[in-house]
């Protein structure tokens, strides 16, 4: 009779000490030993435990505490139980406080006997490289192929539940800010960003690409006076990038916005917004950043309100005086990119920084030149810990231009007629920006791997689960 059953979580048993009835609790099984007379049981909900216990008495037979020292761990159950105080003092459930007297337990779903990894492996600290932490790490293929049970770590479970809040805070900030969220097409007729870095699916008798970011659709969105959109969404990369920070899908959170006299409005929206998710996550998701310091090494994220705002050659410079040999318009190698990021540490004491007024020539093809300096660009990017998060730019809106400007990337204007078409009925000035989710919540939590921050990554080399 299940509907009758009330479900206690674990979080809340505290409450039910002195209660004279018994509780309901639906958990995993973490591990359970029988013991002569006894099983020792632990029941994990999501990141809490408590231990259980149950004893030969004239309702629970031998056979019963055998059979429930032998159920297989991870399966779920439902367990009646008692409440019971092991500390004088309690505060909350830990399973030094708190003890379930178990009266009845059914096995709700097993899980098989064999796991591929143990919890317990697969959420041990893994804070120093010496050879016998090295030693009991689950290695990343490991847990990747059983993604599932690796999801149940506490560190994971924090992980996308910060990820789940940079979406939040993106989201409510801008909306808060005037901003429309909006859905882009991605299947599409043309490449986004130019290159030859895109995915082609065959489309009935045609064939089609997946957008590699929402770029002409958002600004489309703007001429047709929008005037500030955002979307969330997956963005396809069809790189053979086998690095720790670049994957196939991930998940773009793009915004574009019209302005009035200057992009550097579009480019302080931008910056606020960061400061705004950064101060959501340090006052909201204080646990679950303690919960992944708990396994990996994590520093202290660092950012300075309002963000530093550096111009490219001055990074340039800063490289050049730590002995770098570079041309003012070269674009950041990695090497560098990392370089530049812990000299502006270590100059500003930041992780955060945006650099702007990156040089023409490297820039995507709708990026507007500097009207003062033509090698340069009215674009940005954003850097976390030394490594891009974000691209932006203002767009050029001039149809005639952007068509130069095209062919000098030869690009196919055939393909891309129906966006340039779009600035000939008037369009605003405007600029905007995409930023990679997943690095985002890496670089904030101070990982050294993007998959780690991916639920399901997609790799040149995985595709499955
Ligand atoms: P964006 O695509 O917006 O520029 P990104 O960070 O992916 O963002 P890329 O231009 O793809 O940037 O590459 C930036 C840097 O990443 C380059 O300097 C390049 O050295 C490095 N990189 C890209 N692919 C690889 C790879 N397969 N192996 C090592 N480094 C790579
Ligand atoms: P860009 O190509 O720089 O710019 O992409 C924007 C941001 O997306 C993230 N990113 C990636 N994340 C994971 N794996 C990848 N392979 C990958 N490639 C990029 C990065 C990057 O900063 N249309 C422009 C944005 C704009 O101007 O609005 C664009 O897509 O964090």
């Amino acid at each position: 009779k299940l509907d009758e059953r009330k479900f206690v979580k674990v979080t809340e048993l505290v409450n039910f000490v002195k209660s004279k009835g018994s509780v309901w609790v639906r958990g995993r099984v973490h591990t359970s030993r029988a013991k002569g007379k006894q099983c020792f049981l632990v029941l994990r909900q999501h990141c809490s435990t408590v231990q259980c216990l149950l004893s030969v008495n004239d309702k629970v037979s031998k056979q019963m505490v055998k059979f429930t020292g032998n159920i297989n761990k991870e399966s779920i159950i439902d367990i009646n139980a008692d409440v019971v105080a092991v500390a004088n003092k309690i505060e909350s459930c830990t399973e030094q406080t708190l003890e379930l007297s178990i009266n009845e337990i059914y096995v709700i779903s097993e899980a098989k006997a064999q796991l591929p990894l143990q919890i317990e492996d697969a959420a041990r600290p893994e804070l120093s490289g010496d050879a016998d932490s090295l030693n009991i790490r689950v290695n990343q293929d490991t847990r990747l192929d059983n993604r599932i049970l690796d999801l149940r770590t506490p560190a994971n479970q924090a992980i996308f539940r910060l990820e789940a809040g940079v979406c939040k805070l993106f989201r409510d900030i801008l909306t808060q800010n005037g901003f429309t969220e909006i859905h882009t097409p991605k299947i599409i007729s043309a490449a986004s960003e130019g290159g030859a870095n895109v995915f082609t699916v065959s489309y009935f008798k045609d064939s089609a690409y997946l957008a590699q970011s929402p770029q002409l659709y958002k600004q489309m969105a703007i001429a047709a006076d929008f005037d500030k959109v955002f979307t969330v969404g997956a963005v396809f990369r069809a790189e053979d990038s086998n690095t720790h920070r670049h994957l196939t899908e991930f998940v773009g959170l793009d915004l574009e916005m019209s302005f009035k006299y200057h992009y550097h409005e579009v480019l302080h929206t931008i910056a606020d917004t960061f400061t705004n998710i950064f101060k959501g996550l340090r006052d909201n998701y204080a646990r679950e950043i303690e919960a992944v310091g708990n396994q990996y090494r994590v520093e202290a994220f660092k950012f300075l309100e309002p963000p530093l705002i550096l111009e490219f050659h001055q990074g340039v410079e800063m490289l050049r005086g730590a002995g770098i040999e570079m041309d003012d318009e070269e674009d950041l190698s990695t090497p560098n990119e990392k370089l530049l990021g812990r000299l502006v540490k270590a100059k500003y004491d930041t992780d955060f920084y945006i650099l702007d007024k990156f040089p023409l020539a490297v820039r995507p093809f709708y990026t507007m030149p500097d009207p003062n300096n033509s090698k340069y660009s009215n674009s940005y990017d954003i850097f976390m810990r030394g490594e891009e998060i974000m691209s932006g730019a203002q767009r050029i809106h001039d149809p005639e231009y952007l068509i130069e400007r095209a062919k000098h990337h030869n690009i196919d204007i055939e393909k891309i007629a129906a966006y340039i078409e779009a600035f000939r009925f008037g369009c605003p000035p405007h600029a905007g920006g995409g930023i990679g989710l997943e690095r985002v919540v890496m670089l904030y939590l101070g990982l050294d791997n993007i998959r780690k921050t991916s639920m399901f990554p997609r790799d040149p080399k995985r595709l499955t689960p």
